[in-house]
């Protein structure tokens, strides 16, 4: 018997030796270490011993079964230790490789513009606020001194929901309604930007919807002066320090004076040139001191409190930073057009 588990011991570790993968390990494991295995047919047969003999082959036994053990162990380490080899060489990778583009959306330019815009202005006090794009007929004309048969409406017409209802014209009925909230007591200092729509023709220079950027300033002792500086600040900051502005007289219902801005052309520096049509100047926006009766309307005393009011549009101001020549480019969204002007 016990030349019989030698022999097995022998026989057993070869194959170990011999094996090659995972599996051939645990066939060989459960063919002699398992329960209908050679060791335990020798130890069910160990009642036939002698008590003499019975603790030496059941030693003998546990000796052959642990190193039989052992080595499966240790051959299944080296197995694994192998197949953990060869799995790294070959999904090895190159970190040092450069790594594929990433595609990334950026902001559209009349995005930009109009935060550029909002920044300049909120650097000087102003708030941004928004509102509606459908707008009662109060709101878009009567409260901006446009009743209803004014002849000023014709150069407004618009998209109407209903009689009463309509797609804003300006954002002007923002700051009305601001100054309504905020009931003739206190100061008003705010911009706001949004679409607005007007019934026109698209062509290089119309659409039927674009963007707008107005400002208000109501408070106690608001001069022409202030809006000249604040708007003299706006040109050199957005356009550059080098550009000089020019007011000049012009007509909006809901403002009295109204005047138009212009900036000293960037080409010729107001000598005159193709760019400023030979007059030396670019009218970028329009402005004024905003009209009694609408301070009124809104519930502001005009003895009280003035103000200025101005409005620009950011396609215009866009255009004549950027040289883009056709005001369509901004909502057809050709990303030829688009990703130019992505910020890096
Ligand atoms: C332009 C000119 C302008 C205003 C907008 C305004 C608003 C209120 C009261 C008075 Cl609540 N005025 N807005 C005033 C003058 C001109 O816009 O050319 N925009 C593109």
């Amino acid at each position: 018997m016990k030349e019989r588990l030698q022999a097995l011991q022998q026989e057993a570790l070869n194959k170990v030796e011999e094996a090659t993968t995972l599996d051939e390990l645990q066939t060989i494991r459960v063919s002699y270490l398992g329960k209908k295995g050679p060791i335990t047919e020798v130890l069910r047969g160990m009642g036939k011993l002698s008590p003499e003999e019975r603790p030496v082959i059941g030693e003998l036994a546990n000796k052959v079964r642990e190193v039989i053990a052992n080595q499966l162990d240790h051959k299944k380490a080296d197995l694994e230790a192998q197949a953990l080899e060869k799995k790294l060489e070959t999904e090895k990778i190159d970190v040092t490789l450069p790594g594929r583009p990433v595609s990334v959306g950026g902001a559209h330019l009349l995005t930009s513009i109009v935060e550029e815009i909002e920044d300049l202005f909120i650097g000087m006090g102003f708030e941004v606020r928004e509102g509606p794009e459908v707008e009662t007929d109060y709101y878009n004309f009567e409260a901006l001194n446009l009743p209803k048969d004014h002849p000023a409406r014709d150069m407004q017409d618009s998209f109407y929901i209903t009689e009463e209802l309509l797609m804003r014209t300006h954002t002007s009925p923002v700051q009305a309604r601001t100054m309504n909230e905020y009931k003739g007591n206190k100061p008003v200092k705010m911009i706001c930007p949004g679409k607005v729509y007007r019934r026109d023709t698209d062509d290089a220079t119309h659409s039927h919807q674009f963007t707008q950027v107005e400002g208000l300033y109501v408070d106690k002792d608001v001069r022409m002066s202030d809006l000249k500086g604040v708007l003299n600040q706006f040109a050199k900051q957005f356009f550059g320090e080098e550009r000089e502005i020019r007011l000049r007289p012009s007509f909006f219902p809901f403002t009295e004076p109204s005047v138009e801005m212009d900036i000293s052309c960037k080409v010729c520096h107001g000598k005159g040139c193709s760019v400023c049509k030979q007059t030396g100047w670019i009218e970028i926006l329009g402005g004024g001191m905003v009209h009694p009766r609408v301070l009124e309307m809104a519930g502001y005393d005009p003895s009280v409190y003035s103000g200025f009011a101005f409005g620009m549009g950011p396609e215009r101001i866009a255009m004549l930073k950027y040289g883009v020549d056709d005001i369509r480019h901004f909502y057809t969204n050709d990303v030829r057009f688009l990703k130019q002007y992505h910020k890096a």
